[in-house]
């Protein structure tokens, strides 16, 4: 992993022992090669603060013929911390089911995340959640689907197929 790293501030942290963190190198798979971006997770008060950003996502289509929407895409944290290929056209299955430690229905998974917006193909976000902490989150892997969550359709939420993958790993940045 190299590059810059820009890491927009945890505004909720407190002052001490830096807080734990994590991030994940996020890879498009044969679905859509181009995807590539970045996720951190830290650790801030009551929860994990996560920042998102990726490149080369598909471009939008609206619903049609019988086809959901591409995009916004569906956007989770997955049970296994394995982006293998497998199928090629059933992309990074080794990643298992959506991370629901609790046995909840979707849309209450902890591993739940808001959709990523593509922006021409670009996206970016922060978001807190109070499902975990950054240490439950690592050894974990990020999916990028093609479809938008539907947040109901269980257990995966009509998300559809998986267009990249990422396993988070331990950070040695502070937050
Ligand atoms: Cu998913």
């Amino acid at each position: 992993m190299v590059g810059v790293i820009r890491w927009a501030p945890c505004p909720r942290v407190r002052c001490g022992a830096p807080p734990a963190a994590a991030f994940a190198h996020v890879r498009g798979g044969p679905l859509r090669p181009e995807i590539c971006g970045i996720a951190f997770i830290c650790d801030v008060p009551g929860g994990a603060e996560v920042h998102v950003e990726v490149a080369g996502l598909p471009p939008y289509r609206p619903a049609g013929d019988g086809r959901p929407p591409v995009g916004p895409h569906g956007f989770h944290l997955h049970e296994f911390g394995d982006c293998a290929v497998g199928d090629p056209a059933e992309p990074f299955k080794a990643a298992g089911e959506h991370w629901n430690p609790g046995g909840r229905l979707h849309g209450d998974h902890a591993g739940d995340f808001p959709v990523l917006f593509s922006n021409d193909g670009y996206a970016c976000m922060t978001f807190f959640t109070n499902r975990f902490r950054t240490a439950d989150a690592i050894g974990k892997a990020i999916i990028v689907h093609e479809n938008p969550d539907d947040y109901r359709t269980q257990p995966a939420g009509a998300s559809g197929k998986r267009l990249a993958c990422g396993i988070v790993r331990p950070a040695r940045w502070f937050c």
